[in-house]
């Protein structure tokens, strides 16, 4: 008993991710195919520890007919062509890329924060998973904009290379390397030196001034979580191989405390609150990797503004960002509309 899964992009830094999750949380698979490009073709991938191996196949040659879910990570433009094919065959898409996320008649979902958004999913056959800073983010918002509606948030993020793929970990590795021999080699991927150094710009500059990143994070917040939320957004590339980071400046329509907010984030899904008032009393990137929790540290009130909370939250970018919230829609999608084969 189980579904027929795809994994498209399989050979990728998401689409591994995925496979060792839905190894993990023992998602129930009757049948299992693993996608990529020509040039990954005839490559073994493994499905977790399970001793269990998936030979690449071409997805231009894939026919999804009678498959159940694809979870796809293969970047927009092979997204434009694949998933329309395949959400027609009958075989729900949910997809890690931009292309669908801001579609009105596409669910966009964090299963802890709007699942009962997923009923909508049948207009497109398509879901779309959101951009990773947006997910961790909306994870901590949520329980505390149910206790007091957050009126607007300042968020500074602090994401990892790992966020820019596989070559973003390699140009990061080669020049903390070269550096000791002098020689820190020119920026490919970045546009600056990324080894030792913060790069205040993730994806393409927009005419006001903001990036397309920020932009993700006002967008899809508002989707999401609630429309009436105003979001700004500085979005920073650090020196850190996986886990994304963020500073949260939060203000609200009614009153709310620190120890408030910290009761509402200890009891809420997904969270784990790792917040003393001491040395090493909060989580690094470094703690977070593997994990599946979004985890929030240093809750504090802001004095600054009338109802205000500040506070930090860490996740490992390639799981609840991106494969983790792929594998908790297919087993919300599982629970609320498949039936198993
Ligand atoms: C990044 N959020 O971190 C973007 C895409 N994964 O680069």
């Amino acid at each position: 008993m189980g579904y027929r899964v795809v994994v498209a992009g399989a050979t990728g830094n998401v689409g591994r991710e995925m496979l060792n999750i839905l190894a993990e949380r023992e998602f129930p698979i009757s049948d299992l195919a693993a996608l990529a490009s020509s040039r990954s073709q005839g490559e073994e991938v493994e499905l977790g520890d399970t001793g269990r191996t998936v030979k690449v196949q071409n997805i231009e040659h894939f026919d999804p007919t009678g498959w159940d879910i694809a979870l796809f990570a293969i970047g927009s433009d092979a997204t434009r062509i694949h998933a329309p094919r395949f959400a027609a065959a009958g075989c729900t898409v949910i997809d890690n890329s931009s292309l669908y996320r801001m579609e009105p008649d596409v669910p966009l979902i964090v299963p802890e924060v709007n699942p009962d958004a997923i009923d909508g999913y049948k207009a497109r056959n398509i879901i779309a998973n959101p951009n990773c800073s947006t997910a961790q983010m909306v994870v901590a918002l949520k329980p505390l904009h149910d206790f007091a509606t957050i009126r607007r948030v300042v968020v500074s993020t602090y994401q990892s290379v790992s966020g820019a793929g596989k070559q973003g970990m390699d140009e990061l590795f080669e020049q903390s390397r070269n550096i000791f021999v002098g020689d820190p080699a020119e920026p490919k991927k970045f546009t600056k030196q990324i080894a030792f150094n913060v790069i205040p710009h993730i994806d393409s500059f927009l005419d006001d001034g903001s990036t397309k990143e920020e932009w993700k994070m006002v967008v899809e917040t508002k989707k999401i979580l609630d429309p009436k939320v105003k979001v700004v957004a500085t979005c920073v590339r650090v020196p850190v191989f996986v886990g994304h980071s963020e500073a949260i400046h939060i203000e609200f329509e009614n009153d709310i405390s620190a120890a408030d907010a910290q009761r509402l984030l200890r009891e809420a899904p997904g969270i784990m609150l790792v917040d003393k008032r001491e040395d090493g009393g909060y989580v690094t990137p470094i703690e977070c990797v593997g994990e599946f929790a979004t985890y929030v540290s240093r809750v504090r009130e802001d004095p600054t503004v009338e109802n205000g909370i500040a506070l930090w939250c860490v996740s490992d970018n390639l799981r609840k960002g991106a494969a983790l919230n792929a594998v908790q829609i297919a087993e919300l999608l599982g629970r609320r509309h498949l039936k198993k084969g």
